[in-house]
This record gives C-alpha cells, structure tokens and sequence, in this order.
C-alpha cells in the first residue's frame, strides 16, 4: 500500500473515506483543484479552462466530502463510481484526481501530450480513476444506468454519480437515460448537472432551452434538487440529501455555476466554452486565483 498522503488518516483509506480526518478544508481543495488545472492550462496554451474552474467547488465536495475511493486502489470493488460524460471537462477531473492523490502532480507537465496519461478528451483506459470514456457527448447517463443496475444486482451499497452538462441536455440519449433510470428506480444513481447556460455556441438559454430543469427531471420521475454549483456547503448539503433520502428514485442535484469562477478577468469574457490565454496572462490568472483564495473570495 502507498504511504499515507499528508492530511490523510491511515484508518480513514480502508473504509474509503481517505478524506475524513484531513484539516485541508473543501474551500482550500477546490482553489487547488482550480490551481492544477490552471497549470495543465498553461501546458497547451489553451483548452476546457473556464469550464473547470466553474465545476472545481463540485469536484472538491465529491472527492472530499461525499464519495468512497482507494487513491491506491482505483477499481476497488466497494468503490463509488463516477461517470464523467463530457469528455472535454477531462482536465477537470484530472486537477481532481491530483488533489485527491490518484494521479501524481508531476503529470500536470504532460497534459495533452503524446503518450501521455492525460488526453485532452477523457479516456477509460489511458487515465486511472476516469471510469468512462467520454468526447462523443450523451452517454454518461446511459452508462451510469447499466452500471448502477449492475452493482444492485451485486447487492452493492456503492452509489454511481455522473457529471453531464446543460449543452448536454440536448442530446436525446440523455433523456433516455433518464427515462430508464427512473423506470428502474435507481436510488444509487446520483446525476449531477452543470449548469454553466453555456455550450459550444453560445448561452444555452438562448440556443436551446431546457428550463425550468427542475420541473423537468421532476416530471421524469427523479428527486430533484436544485443549487448553486459554487456555493461548496449547499454543494455538500444536497449530495448528502441524495444518498441518504428515502426515495425508490434517481436523484439529480442541478448545479448553476459560474465559468471561471475565481478568475475575475476570465469570468469577464463572454464566450468561454474554448479559451485560449495569452503566454504572459496564465502566471497572472494563477495569481489572481491565489489572491482570491487568501483574500477568502473563491466560494
Ligand atoms: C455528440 C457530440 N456532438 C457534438 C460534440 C461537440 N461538442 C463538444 S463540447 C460541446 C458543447 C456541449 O455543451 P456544454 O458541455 O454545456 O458546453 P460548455 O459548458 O463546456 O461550454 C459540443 C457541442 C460532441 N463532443 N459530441
Ligand atoms: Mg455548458
């Protein structure tokens, strides 16, 4: 077994919980969460940034407060999975898994690289602790159904949890998944939606909308929860509400975020869905990011 990561307890690894007992607070993993994708940015120039400083307050309650892993032992049977179905939020997840020890920060350095473990686009088999592989966008929910179904028929307690996206939301495999999981009352599948009303060309309100969300996954038979995606405590309240409320029911937490969150001067710019940064303004983005932490503004 690897040596205990700093702000790790020995005892909390074996239940899964390697997080319980650290005194890093969620707030502090969500800046780096940010901060190692900052750097990854950095690597290429460009890429899904603003995208993964919006979800970093989602990622940090899931990796630090809500779901069971082994960093050392990434296919652990008693794991909770998690399904990223869009593949461009990768390095969103990739800042996560450094943050939560699964992938070794010196592999920020290789982000996008040729061989090396972290595509830009989210692949099962290039990167541990990424379950599914992702870039053909609508899939995540489908997956999450079969897989959910498969570990009740294993008589599993673990939950499966996948992140989709609002430009998602319209592709109409979603919807069939959704249909499906209520079909099957999947009360181990916890569906969590970025709401950033953005998608590759433009506002999602104005190209595609999908609201009252609420109202919808409602309709569809799901519990429904609806918070702001950078607010980290109403993060962490709702997905506890979703493991522990007493519905025969998939559950979905809607998340409204902010892209770039914690990057005022990135926030600021109007279409951000690909970003490309000017080779001077990454040391600055990251410095703005670490002013905002120690100043207490990120979440
Ligand atoms: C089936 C499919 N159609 C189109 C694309 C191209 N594509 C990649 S990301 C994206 C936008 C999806 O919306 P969203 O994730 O909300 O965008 P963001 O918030 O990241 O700007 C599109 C259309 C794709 N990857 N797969
Ligand atoms: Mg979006």
């Amino acid at each position: 077994m690897a040596s205990t990561p700093p702000g790790k307890t020995a005892a909390a690894r074996d239940d899964g919980f390697p997080h319980t007992g650290s005194n890093v607070s969620l707030r502090e993993r969500a800046y780096r969460i940010r901060r190692h994708a900052l750097r990854m940015g950095e690597v290429q120039g460009q890429g899904y940034i603003a995208q993964a400083l919006g979800i970093a307050d989602v990622l940090a309650v899931c990796y630090f407060h809500a779901m069971r892993y082994r960093p050392d032992d990434t296919r652990w049977e008693g794991r909770d999975r998690f399904l990223l179905s869009i593949g461009h939020y990768a390095i969103a997840l990739y800042a996560a898994l450094i943050e939560a020890g699964i992938l070794p920060e010196s592999e920020i350095e290789t982000y996008g690289a040729d061989a090396s473990r972290l595509p830009m686009s989210g692949m099962a088999g290039y990167t541990p602790g990424m379950e599914m592989t992702g870039g053909s966008l609508g899939h995540g929910v489908g997956i999450a159904v079969g897989v959910a179904l498969g570990l009740k028929r294993k008589k599993s307690d673990s939950f499966v949890y996948t992140l989709f996206s609002d430009g998602e939301l319209n592709e109409g495999s979603i919807w069939e998944g959704v249909m499906g999981a209520a079909h099957w009352r999947l009360d181990n599948l916890i569906g969590i939606v970025d709401v950033n009303d953005q998608q590759a060309d433009g506002p999602s309100a104005a190209i595609s909308s999908r609201e009252p969300l609420h109202e919808r996954f409602r309709a569809f038979g799901w519990h429904t929860q609806r918070v702001d995606g950078n607010d980290i405590d109403a993060v962490a309240t709702a997905l506890d509400a979703a493991r522990a409320v007493r519905v025969a029911a998939p559950r979905i937490v809607i998340c409204d975020t902010r892209m770039a969150k914690g990057v005022p001067f990135l926030e600021a710019r109007e279409r951000n869905h690909f970003l490309r940064v000017e080779a001077g303004e990454w040391q600055r983005a990251i410095s703005l990011l670490d002013e905002t932490f120690s100043g207490g503004a990120v979440s």
